[in-house]
């Protein structure tokens, strides 16, 4: 296939998509870059069902809201000859739907490849800014013209993403006329947690009406909260903790060289703190706030303002008036005493006016009210700031790490005048988060998408529906990667959202039992006092480092199967001995 001059994108009406002939150097040697297969999706396959499935909590209740899907099994793909009909053609969409993450166009690729070499004739719509495009039936047809521009390159623009939902009658009823519209045999909706529950919910509503068309998730977020045995990691996460790495890396070299600021950093991450841990991991920082942590001990905020300023005192008589500090985006959600309140907050702003003159603050438990007043005035707007479509605090709005540099100078100058601290302390706040998510994806996650998506794409060409992509094995080289579909209802658990409860994706949090947390829990004492920092340096596309995927990755696929794979045989860059 030659590269075409120019390509429309999202937004083929209001101007011109990507034109790869004024890419960089660089997004055009990635344009090139060829991607592997794993070895079953190179021959001949047939599609075996494995034992039936439940849920990941409350089974009765996802049975009640999934009835034609609750118990079915999860698919393999198996070598073998057989196979599917290569005559059939198929016309399939896809949507991408929240947050951006690295490989979204490399799992889109990678389904009209499918289409391309292992159908005939068939067709491939892209909905347009996301599952809005579904309702609304805006859409354009996938061409090679079209796809190639976006292979290997970072970003959801070539059809645009959206965090609408669907959820009222009005609105599946909407998602089925698009799909009779289309005379679609099937959907992948490309998503996290939230919209792969959705993505279930749809299954299920299609298949109760008889409709012909299947649904298939794959799983994407860069925070890396969802994940499973059979799922085990989402994509993005890799390409995103790599970008931070590096920023903070490179900060980390100005604070030693400068010696004068504290750096507090928050990375984005709005539940689980995967991100940060793998940073940290990454990096070697003297302080890592983990939220799941903070949860765990029930840690207040001063608990948490009290254990950085131990460790900022500490380090003064060291003579360091200086460090870098990892905060999760999500961390005020970890603190129960915010916790609660928020909880509070979210029924007072589902049925209540939330105004200036306050009276809706009578519904706060006085606990709440306190601890509410008690907070800076900035950071009280933002919890109140109207939550995403699926009931969430927006807490890439929250700014976490300038209320910590507040607390903390508070509690310095108060030690500062008992004696206790004799140090200077100078914070810097910095938000790292949207940088990360559209960058040029990693060669791991460049691979990874471009399997889940070839691997949806036979999904529905068998017939499965409501099965999320799954890729596994991930710590062998590309060929031997196993690939398949897990029922989305074995994740499935119920939660009270909007003062209802819903079916949710249980997300996967950051295990204070896990391996990765364990590693990073014997590290850091040391790297509190002593300086450890390390600096990953830009993703890398070539050379012997270009094919490591992440830490959190290896040390819980090590862990998994520890009996059978030796630590050295791992394609990942461990570098604790320093
Ligand atoms: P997804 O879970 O949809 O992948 O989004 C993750 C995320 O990047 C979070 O880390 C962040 O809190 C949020 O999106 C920001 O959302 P928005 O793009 O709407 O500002």
């Amino acid at each position: 296939m030659s590269p075409p001059a120019q390509s429309n994108g999202c937004g083929t009406k209001e101007g011109p998509g990507r034109l790869s002939s004024i890419y960089s150097e660089v997004q055009t040697s990635r344009l090139n870059h060829n991607l592997p297969l794993p070895s079953v999706l190179k021959s001949s396959f047939n599609v075996v069902d494995g034992p039936p499935s439940s849920a990941a909590g409350n089974p009765d209740e996802i049975k009640k809201l999934f009835p034609s899907l609750f118990g079915q099994p999860s698919a393999k793909l198996v070598a073998g000859q057989g196979g599917l009909p290569a005559d059939k053609s198929l016309k399939i969409g896809v949507v991408l739907s929240g947050g951006q993450a690295p490989g979204g166009h490399n799992v889109i690729s990678g389904i009209f490849d499918y289409l391309l070499e292992r159908t005939k004739g068939s067709t491939m719509y892209g909905f347009k800014g996301g599952p809005a495009g579904v309702m609304k039936g805006k859409y354009v047809e996938l061409t090679p013209d079209f796809v190639y521009p976006y292979r290997n390159q970072g970003g959801f623009d070539m059809i645009c993403s959206g965090r609408d939902k669907i959820e009222t009658p009005e609105q599946f009823t909407q998602a089925e006329e698009t799909a009779k519209k289309l005379d679609l045999d099937g959907l992948v909706v490309i998503g996290g947690d939230d919209s792969n529950t959705n993505a279930c919910l749809l299954a299920e509503n299609f298949r109760s009406k008889n409709l012909k068309a299947r649904v298939i998730g794959c799983p994407k977020t860069i925070d890396g909260d969802l994940k499973c045995k059979e799922v085990p990691t989402s994509f993005g996460f890799d390409t995103a903790c790599k970008i931070y790495s590096e920023m903070i890396g490179n900060v980390m070299i100005d604070a030693r060289s400068t010696g004068k600021y504290y750096h507090f950093m928050r990375l984005m991450g709005r539940a689980a703190s995967h991100i940060t841990l793998e940073c940290a991991l990454q990096t070697h920082p003297n302080i890592t706030v983990i939220g799941e942590e903070v949860s765990a001990k029930k840690q207040t905020l001063k608990n948490v303002t009290d254990h950085i300023s131990d460790i900022i005192c500490k380090r003064a008589e060291l003579g360091y008036n200086y460090g870098v500090i990892l905060i999760p985006e999500g961390l005020i959600d970890f603190v129960p005493e915010v916790q609660q309140l928020i909880a509070e907050l979210n029924e007072i702003i589902a049925h209540d006016t939330v105004d200036a003159t306050g009276a809706w603050k009578s519904k706060l438990r006085s606990q709440s009210k306190d601890l509410f007043e008690l907070l800076p005035q900035a950071i009280q707007e933002q919890l109140l700031l109207e939550r995403d479509p699926h009931g969430n605090v927006q807490v890439a709005k929250i700014e976490t790490e300038k209320m910590l540099i507040e607390m903390v100078e508070t509690e310095l100058a108060k030690r500062k005048q008992g004696g206790s601290y004799k140090g200077e302390f100078k914070g810097q706040s910095h938000f790292f988060g949207y940088e990360g998510r559209c960058g040029l994806p990693s060669n791991f996650d460049a691979n990874y998408c471009y399997a889940l998506g070839y691997g949806a794409g036979a999904l529905l060409h068998s017939g499965k529906t409501g099965l999320i992509s799954s890729v596994g094995n991930l710590n062998a080289p590309v060929e031997e990667w196993t690939v398949g579909g897990t029922a989305l209802t074995n994740l499935m658990d119920v939660e009270r959202r909007h003062g209802k409860f819903k079916p949710v994706i249980k997300k996967a949090m950051v295990e204070l039992e896990g391996a990765p947390f364990k590693k990073f829990a014997s590290l850091r004492d040391d790297w509190a006092l002593k300086n450890r920092y390390v600096n990953p340096g830009p993703v890398q596309f070539v050379g012997p480092t270009s094919n490591f995927s992440n830490h959190t990755l290896a040390l819980e696929l090590n862990a998994q199967s520890a009996k059978r794979i030796k630590s050295s045989e791992l394609k990942i860059q461990f570098c604790y001995s320093q």
